[in-house]
């Protein structure tokens, strides 16, 4: 299932770009920042829109297809400390990027990030 959104504009600031950033980190589950370039990004995308089997689909931006993307990952290096991609958040918390994400699929730990919801 093809999945990308966009984030559909430019920012006029960093802050404007953090806020855009944040926003799309708390209103998606699973959210994958990514280049369609990337190979290790193209990893991740397989395990969640494949292999993991999820109910709802993971939202993937690719940041270098659209003009804010620069500032998409910029902010993103202000968020949470990582500027690489892909750049991963389940349900808002920082997961990081392929290694680890591949780390905690190969424990189990990442389908109980993606189940475990607060109530
Ligand atoms: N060890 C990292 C490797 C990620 C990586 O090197 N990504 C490259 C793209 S393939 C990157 O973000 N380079 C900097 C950039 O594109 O701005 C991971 O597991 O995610």
């Amino acid at each position: 299932m093809v999945s990308t959104q966009k984030f559909a504009r430019q920012f006029s600031s960093n802050d404007d770009a953090v806020e855009k950033a944040k926003s799309l980190i708390a209103s998606n589950d699973v959210v994958i920042f990514s280049k369609s370039t990337c190979p290790f990004c193209a990893k991740v995308k397989n395990l969640f829109q494949n292999e993991m089997k999820l109910d709802k689909p993971p939202a993937i931006f690719e940041i270098n297809k659209e003009a804010g993307g620069p500032a998409i990952q910029s902010a993103l290096q202000s968020i949470s400390g990582q500027r690489t991609v892909p750049n991963i958040f389940i349900h808002s918390k920082h997961i990081g990027g392929c290694d680890d994400t591949m780390q905690l699929y190969q424990s189990g730990e990442l389908l109980k990030l993606v189940g475990h919801r607060e109530t």
